[in-house]
């Protein structure tokens, strides 16, 4: 673990916390984690563990009820301040369905905010076979998760694992994609590449996000360019919309190769298809990880930025975040054509899943 990491990994209830360690493997052990569970068997496979609510329910989970999850967290939220000195952003990574996934990422939210702390959430959302009680203890909670974070991502297993039903699959797509997240932020925020994007801008940009859709893809060899950018297009986690795009942030991270034209490239394609208010694009430098290869990481927000008072240096992470939806965007184009298509395997690859996980790398910073 790098006791000097600006940024924390918290996964919270069990699949969340089974998500945030295998994100934090992908990371080599470079990153700040926090495992935090009312299920005491959570702790027993590794990683730091914090177990929430031990009183109230002695360590046997919050069994589906998202009340019983709130209220473990509330008891003891306070316990995860111990890994939050320094920390000047937290990504929570959970599973919805549920009782301590909903109730206790809430709850940490909250907590955070109070202590001034951004955070941005990664939530899966429960498979529809699942059964109607587990969406709507999702549904439920997730416009509260909403309010109580800085940004939200909802991944739905459906659209994350389409066509399979499977767990395991189900799993190990989740990490690849919050990784893929994880990774835009952590070197954004640590290792800028060439094209930067300033730590107070990210900030800016975090702060008044909202709910937002993301996708990575990557792609190798000639055309990788185009490629990516027709490959977002197509993505359905990028379709799922419940609003307009009001900001976008392209990432694209890629090794020593990468060509001011294929930068061009991208930008232009993502802003054409994609553009809202804002457009930032930053850059990170990675030959080690991603010499060849270029993946990029796009976030549509559907809320705009705070309110300049509010972005100070200082207060820009706390206080009310200033709802914006609806107003003024261009909104997503172009993908309805592509709607059904097929993920593009290369080389019996599925190059949607970030490189590091694919070979089996450790990023190491
Ligand atoms: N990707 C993936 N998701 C899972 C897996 N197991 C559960 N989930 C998802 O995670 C959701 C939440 O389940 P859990 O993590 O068991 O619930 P919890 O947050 O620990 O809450 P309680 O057990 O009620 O305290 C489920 O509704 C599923 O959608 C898994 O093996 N892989
Ligand atoms: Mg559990």
């Amino acid at each position: 673990m790098n006791g000097e990491s600006s940024m924390i990994l918290i996964g919270i209830g069990t699949a969340g916390a089974a998500i945030a360690r295998g994100v934090s493997r992908a990371f080599g052990g470079g990153l700040r984690l926090v495992l935090a569970d009312t299920d005491a068997a959570t702790g027993e496979a590794g990683g730091p563990f914090t177990l929430l609510g031990g009183d109230r329910l002695s360590g046997r989970g919050a069994g589906g009820d998202v009340v019983a999850g709130r209220l473990a967290a509330e008891d003891s939220v306070k316990v995860l301040d111990e890994h939050l000195d320094g920390v000047r952003l937290a990504i929570i990574v959970t599973a919805l369905g549920g009782g301590t996934g909903g109730g206790a990422t809430l709850e940490t939210a909250k907590h955070l905010s109070a202590r001034g702390v951004p955070s941005v959430v990664f939530a899966t959302t429960p498979f529809s076979f699942e059964g109607e009680d587990r969406q709507r203890n999702a549904r439920g909670i997730m416009s509260m998760i909403e309010d109580a974070a800085n940004s939200t991502f909802f991944l739905p297993l459906d659209k994350l694992v389409d066509n399979v039903d499977n767990m395991q699959e189900a799993m190990r797509r989740a990490i690849d994609t919050v990784a893929s997240g994880v990774t835009l932020f952590w070197r954004l925020v640590e290792r800028p590449g060439y094209i930067r994007l300033d730590t107070e801008r990210l900030r800016h940009i975090i702060s008044g996000a909202g709910r937002g859709r993301f996708a990575a893809v990557t792609a190798q060899g000639q055309g990788r360019a185009s490629e990516v950018v027709d490959r977002l297009i197509r993505s359905e986690m990028l379709a799922t919309s419940s609003g307009p795009v009001r900001s976008t942030l392209c990432g694209i991270l890629a090794g020593d190769d990468l060509l001011l034209s294929e930068v061009g490239k991208i930008a232009d394609g993502v802003r054409g298809a994609f553009a809202g208010l804002t457009f930032d694009l930053a850059t990170v430098n990675d030959e080690a990880t991603f010499s060849g290869r270029i993946s990029v990481v796009l976030m549509l927000f559907e809320s705009g930025a705070k309110a300049e008072d509010e972005a100070r240096p200082g207060s820009v992470m706390s206080g009310r975040r200033r709802r914006t939806k609806g107003a003024l965007s261009s909104g997503p184009t172009g993908r309805g054509r592509f709607k059904n298509a097929e993920p593009t395997i290369w080389n019996g690859e599925d190059l949607d899943i970030p490189t590091f996980i694919r070979k089996n790398l450790n990023l190491d910073f």
